[in-house]
């Protein structure tokens, strides 16, 4: 209760002033509060400061784990079934809110278990977190610059790792793969051991009407770039990354991609924030010897509710209004 007070008051105080905040937190989660043993619901990621408006298989697929942890004593785990694919059946999705920003880094750890299959006959699957914006264009949609954009991270053939983005190129209508590499050498994911990856996103500036082709993708493995795609086109609008999506599953259109045996991955310390500052995992030092504490330091409970849920200050005040009513009565 007190901490819904205390949303209500920066919540409040973000109203008053006319929107949301205009410098976010950055959004952090080590998965050290919620009880362990337990599905991770939307409800609790909400508690955790992260807010998505839908999501598919956090209560059926997810457990927070004490068996790895990369911080403190828990993960989160998610769960990736034999012979299911897409993400009806097959690990999570969520879009998580985030304030719309022109360049952003996503940072998490995630570790393979040593019988994680990469599929059946066909191998294709998204792993983790991505970045996304607007109407986070990709599934075959031609991306024109007015219904966004996204960019995610995948596995192919054997656990090769790539970035699978939708930009305004033209792909043949889907999207682009870039296989990260180090030294010129391609990235197979290993299994049993924890990996950290970090993307860095900047959308391509929009002036007079005109698109320049100067965005941006980055992404480092383990504090190495291993991908670095420049002269983008994501939008021809005002869009900006709005979103860290979680997006992992098997697929693929069939049950050829879905995995020969049940298979999980666990993941760990996710940062997301405009700051590359915010990131320890691409500091020459690395991340502090007790990134646990650190990172708990810079959680909540400042993070405010991000603008998009309202799309006028009317309904943030219905919102609110009730929001008052039910915590107050
Ligand atoms: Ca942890």
């Amino acid at each position: 209760m007190k901490r819904m007070r205390r949303a209500a008051l920066v919540l409040l105080t973000s109203l008053l002033a006319g929107g949301a905040a205009t410098h976010a937190a950055p959004l952090v989660n080590t998965f050290e509060r919620p009880e362990a043993d337990k599905p991770y619901a939307l409800a609790e990621w909400a508690a955790d400061g992260w807010n998505a408006p839908w999501e598919l298989g956090m209560d059926a697929r997810t457990l927070i784990d004490t068996r790895y942890a990369n911080s403190g004593d828990q993960s989160l785990r998610v769960f990736y079934p034999q012979g299911k694919f897409d993400p009806q059946d097959s690990g999570v999705l969520a879009p998580f809110a985030l304030e719309p920003g022109q360049e952003y880094y996503l940072s998490y750890w995630v570790r393979f278990d040593e019988n994680f299959s990469w599929g059946t006959t066909s191998y294709a699957g998204k792993l983790g977190l991505g970045l996304s914006g607007g109407g986070a264009c990709s599934d075959g949609e031609t991306c024109t610059g007015y219904n966004g954009f996204n960019s995610r991270i995948s596995w192919r053939s054997g656990g090769q790792a790539a970035v699978y983005y939708y930009d305004m190129g033209n792909h043949s209508n889907y999207g682009q793969y870039v296989a990260l590499q180090l030294e010129g050498e391609d990235i197979y994911y290993p299994k049993d051991e924890w990996i950290n990856i970090v993307q860095r996103l900047k959308v391509n500036t929009v002036k007079g009407g005109h698109a320049y082709p100067d965005g941006e993708i980055q992404v480092w493995y383990n504090g190495e770039s291993a991908a670095h795609i420049t002269d983008l086109r994501f939008v021809r609008n005002r869009d900006k990354v709005d979103t860290a999506y979680f997006s992992t599953f098997f697929g693929g259109a069939t049950a050829a991609f879905a995995p020969a045996g049940d298979s999980y991955a666990w993941y760990d310390d996710i940062t997301v924030s405009a700051d590359p500052a915010d990131i320890c995992e691409l500091r020459s030092e690395g991340c502090p010897a007790d990134p646990d504490q650190v990172r708990s330091d810079q959680a909540l409970p400042e993070q405010v509710l991000p603008e998009p849920f309202f799309s006028d200050h009317a309904s943030a005040r219905a919102v609110f209004s009730a929001f008052l009513h039910k915590i107050l009565k």
